[in-house]
Parts: C-alpha cells; structure tokens; sequence
C-alpha cells in the first residue's frame, strides 16, 4: 500500500502524540531498553507489552519446574553496579518465580513501570516515509505514533500449538507450556498426557509426575539432557558473586556464548578414549551446559561430537531401567546440542517411576485427540489433561504475527517469505528506524539471552544518540549489507553441526511450511560483538543515515 493510501496518522492522545521511541515487550529486552532510552538518552519512550506484568517469556512460561538452564550469576543484568551487589539469587539456577521477582525488583527500582503499558497487545506498525514516523496499533484500536521503533519481543514468545484434529472436542483440559495459568495447575488424581520433549518438556515431566497418577510422554525425536544439578548457593558463593561480579561480566563478554564458563582448547578427537571418558564423566558430574565446554571441537567436528553424544547415549541406558524405554529414549538423530541441549533435574530417572510411561510417536504418531484420550496410529492413552510442551513458532514468529510494513506499505512477512533477511540481526532494509533486539541474523538464542540483550540495547542506544548528535532522524540498513549479512550467517552455520539436525527449532523445522533456514548467528557472541562496534566505528557501515 503506497504511504498517501496509509490511515493519517492518528494517536492515543496528545502525550503520545511525540514519542521518540516505542519498545514493544517488557521483559528483560524491553526494560533495559526502556531504562537507556529514558534515563540515558532523556528520550519519550513508551513500553507496550502484551502481558499484565513485566518478565516477557517468563510472564508467560509459568509451567511446573520452569527453571533457567543458564547460571544465575550470570543471568542478570550487569549495566548497573548496584544492581549486583543488591541482588542475591538462592540458587545455582533461578526458577521462574525468582526470575519474576528479580525482573519486578529491577523495574521498580529504576521507575520503569510508569512507561509501560501492560496487556497491551500491539497488532500492526506502519511506517510512513513523509512524516518519518511509525504508526503503530494496538489490539484495542490504540494508536501510537514514535520515530523510532524496537521490538522487544523475544525469540521464544510465539507458543505452537499443534493441529491436532479432534483437540477442541477433547473433555478434558489442555495447556501449552507457554500459555501456563497463573494459578497452576493441579495434577493431583490425574493421567496427564505431556506432547514434547525439549527443554520445556524435559524440565516439566519428573515435576507433573510427582504429583500426577499417571503420566504418558509423548516422544516425537529422542533427545539428549545432562544434569543442571541445581542446587542452593552457598554464602561463600554468593560473597563471591557480589566481590567478583566484574571479573564475571568480563568473562561473559569474552566466551562465545556469554557464559562464565570457556570452551576448553582440547580436541575430541585428539584426546585417548580413556581420557575422553574420565573429561566427559568430570562434565556429566558437574552438570550443565558447560558440558559443551569439554572440548573445543563438539560442534565443529561430527566426530567429535559423536563421542560426546555416545557418551551421554550410554549414560540414559545405564539410568532407566526398561530396556524398551531405554532405547527409545537413547535412540538419538541429531548430534549433540545441534539442537539446543536441554539440561534436568531426574529427567531420565523420572521413567523409573511406576506412574510413567513413554510413547514412541516415530513408530506410531499422534493421528487425532478424542474426547478422553490422545489417538496415535496403534493406541488410544486415556488422558485428563493434555500439556503441549511444544514449543514455539521462533525466533521469526513473535515478529510476524505482528503487521509489520515498511516503506511503502511493504509487509515484513512478504520480505522474510523464503526465511528472515536482516543486517547484523538489528535491522531490515526497507523499515527505517526499526531495530530487532535479538532478532535472528543474531547470535540470540545460542547465546545467554541478558548477555546478548544487553550488546543490543547499548548498541541501539548508542546509534540513537549518534543520530541525534548528529541532527540525524533516519538510519536504514543498506541491501546490499543485508545480503552480505545474510551470507554471512548462513556461510557460519554451515561450519558447525547445527544445520544436521533436520528437526530443529534453530531452521524453523517445528513448524510446518516455515522456510528451513539457519536463523540464529553462529559466529560467537565475542566476534559478533566486535562486528557491531566495527560497523559503528566506521560510520554505521552498512546503513543509510540522513
Ligand atoms: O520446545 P522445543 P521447548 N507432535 O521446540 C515436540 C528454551 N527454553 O519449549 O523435536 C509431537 O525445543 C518436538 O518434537 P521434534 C530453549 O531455548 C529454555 O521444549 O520437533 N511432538 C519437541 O520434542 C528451548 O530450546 C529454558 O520432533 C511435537 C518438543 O515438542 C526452547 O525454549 C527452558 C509436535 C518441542 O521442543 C524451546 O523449548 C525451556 C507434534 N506436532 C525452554 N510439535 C530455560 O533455559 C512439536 N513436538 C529456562
């Protein structure tokens, strides 16, 4: 639709008529956002976000044992000293009620939540090229207008449901894990069905089986899980988070995923099997992802990661006792974390249970949900309540479900219709003033997300000031940057063993008709780091400022 044809620009009312900057999402992304903009830049801002309190993906990820698998040292933010030396987490990984209340804490320590408008849903943004403004709408008919525009709305927000047929006339009650009701859920006297096995699905069954008369996994592509053996920190621990906190910060902007922890410099396939054994089993002992760190070659090198994932296939044959389940659950695809490693808490051990049983959906899949029960191709399993542990529509999905236009009137959807094409993951050519933080194109997911959301946010930031210094209003990516971006990404992905697993939520497999493309930036948080300030340093290389 060419500008002229675009509504008039319209807005809520007169306050909101001179928005500098709209953050659409207010979780960890959209609140330190918010906090640079405002309190940096003196910039008007408003937060827009669909839930009715901040947290983002924790808002909404409430289901039973939703923990974070990144360390909570180093699951937090790091932009204000004092917020690491007021905050003490209790244990070595935040659970979801912790995370909640550390993400209030912030906000209400710097006064955020006066600019956030909560269950606010913004449904469309509009960009009209004379008046260099963004029109966006909101699900109640609210409009907003602002020069610039970021989205705030994370990789993992868009929940997948699947098409099951039959689903709406199941009797029973179903749930999508990122869709969790805020006053729980009781299992108690119930045979729960649970479809997935990812980080969510693993994480969720050894807790609804405590409490659950039956449970039934429904398993589509085995996987692999290390322990997180989460425990509580213990004082000298968190004294030493408190006295070391930027020695740590460093660490994260040094690794090539934001953790605390390095990749040892040792080779898999260089090191006896013997050796190998006693480095894996020392991993499997400490738990975590830091699995991954054992050698510098697991995701480069097929073979390498053939012995960790041999590893790790042993080790679920040794915890479950039923050889059958065993099999099934050790009966692997992919190599190890191609697909994004989950890491549990008696995951394995929960298929010991007597009120625990696994279905094999590779040999018989789901064909329909009756009334009482899930319906694969050999057996009805009577179920009372059916938890989808699904996943998520990522990484592309929280984007496009929005209607998104860009100069004139060109759709966001139709421009990503064969995969998403960004520049550096920040911004499209053809929507000025648009930034994505931690869109794909960016090392995002494979990253620990404050680590990432933070370079982002400083990032824009800085970019907005550097516009304003500069009596600028407009920067827009290039298309020929895009492109070489592009590139780029798919040429990094290619190097490593990520693109080998054909069912990944990292292609876009999960969804059915997604276009299959690598979306995150595999190149390391470090070197993407480096990327962006090259790129700013050099005048906004890439970019079209005026
Ligand atoms: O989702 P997933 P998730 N019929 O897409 C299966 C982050 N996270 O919510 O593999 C049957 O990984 C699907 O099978 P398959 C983390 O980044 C973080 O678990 O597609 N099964 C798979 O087993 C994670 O990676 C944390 O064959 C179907 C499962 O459902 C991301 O969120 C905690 C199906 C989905 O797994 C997503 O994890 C949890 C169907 N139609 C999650 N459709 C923390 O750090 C899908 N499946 C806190």
């Amino acid at each position: 639709m060419p500008d002229d044809e675009m509504s008039p620009l319209r807005t809520r009312s007169e306050a909101a008529r001179s928005l500098d900057a709209l953050i659409i999402g207010a979780g960890f992304a959209g609140l330190y956002q918010l906090f640079c903009l405002r309190d940096r830049l003196g910039l008007s801002v408003k937060v827009l976000e669909a839930g009715g309190g901040v947290g983002g993906t924790w808002y909404w990820n409430r289901y039973p044992g939703a923990r974070c698998d990144s360390e909570s040292h180093v699951y937090w933010y790091t932009f204000a000293p004092e917020l690491m030396r007021e905050w003490e987490w209790s244990e070595r990984y935040p659970g979801q009620p912790e995370i909640m209340r550390y993400l209030n804490f912030v906000a209400d320590k710097f006064d955020l939540k006066r600019d956030i408008e909560f269950d606010t849903r913004v449904v469309s943004a509009h960009y009209h090229e004379a008046a260099n403004r963004w029109q966006v709408q909101t699900e109640t008919g609210e409009t907003y207008v602002t020069k610039f525009l970021i989205t705030a709305v994370g990789c993992l927000s868009t929940a997948n449901v699947p098409k099951i047929p039959g689903l709406k006339d199941f009797k029973g009650d179903w749930y999508h894990t990122g869709q969790w009701p805020h006053d729980g859920v009781d299992f108690i006297g119930k045979r729960v069905g649970m479809i997935g096995t990812g980080s969510t699905g693993i994480q969720a069954a050894p807790v609804i089986a405590a409490s659950a008369a039956h449970l039934t996994v429904f398993q589509r592509t085995a996987n692999y899980s290390v322990p997180a053996r989460n425990a509580p920190l213990a004082p000298e621990f968190r004294q030493y988070i408190k006295e070391h906190a930027d020695e740590i910060r460093a660490v994260t902007h040094e690794t090539l995923n934001g953790m605390a922890f390095r990749i040892e410099q040792r080779l898999a396939v260089e090191t006896a099997p013997e050796e190998r054994e006693t480095i894996y089993e020392a991993a499997w002992e400490r738990g975590g992802l830091q699995f991954r760190a054992a050698f510098q070659d697991m995701l480069t090198d097929k073979n390498a990661n053939d012995t960790a994932a041999e590893f790790i296939k042993r080790k679920i044959r040794s915890i479950v006792k039923d050889s059958a389940t065993a099999a099934i659950l050790s009966d692997i695809d992919h190599p190890y974390a191609a697909k994004r490693p989950p890491i549990d808490t008696n995951y394995f051990e929960t298929y010991n249970r007597p009120n625990v049983a696994l279905v094999d959906l590779r040999k018989a899949p789901i064909e329909r949900v009756s009334r009482t029960a899930i319906c694969t191709t050999e057996a009805e399993y009577p179920v009372d309540i059916i938890v989808f542990a699904t996943g998520f529509d990522a990484m592309t999905g929280p984007l496009l479900r929005i209607d998104i236009r860009g100069r004139s009137g060109v759709a966001l959807k139709d421009v990503w219709v064969a995969g998403p094409r960004n520049y550096l993951g920040l911004q499209v050519a053809g929507f000025p003033n648009l930034f994505t933080i931690t869109g794909p194109g960016s090392p995002s997911v494979l990253c620990n997300m404050p680590v990432a959301i933070e370079q982002h946010a400083d990032w824009i930031t800085d970019c907005i000031r550097h516009l304003n210094d500069g009596g600028l209003d407009r920067i827009e990516a290039r298309p020929e940057a895009m492109d070489k971006w592009v590139a780029e990404v798919n040429e990094v992905a290619s190097k490593t063993v990520f693109p080998m697993a054909k069912h990944s939520w990292y292609l876009g497999a999960n969804i059915p008709g997604k276009p299959r493309v690598f979306m995150p930036y595999a190149g390391g948080m470090v070197r993407y780091r480096q990327i962006c300030a090259e790129v700013a340093e050099n005048g906004y290389e890439g970019f079209a400022l005026s």
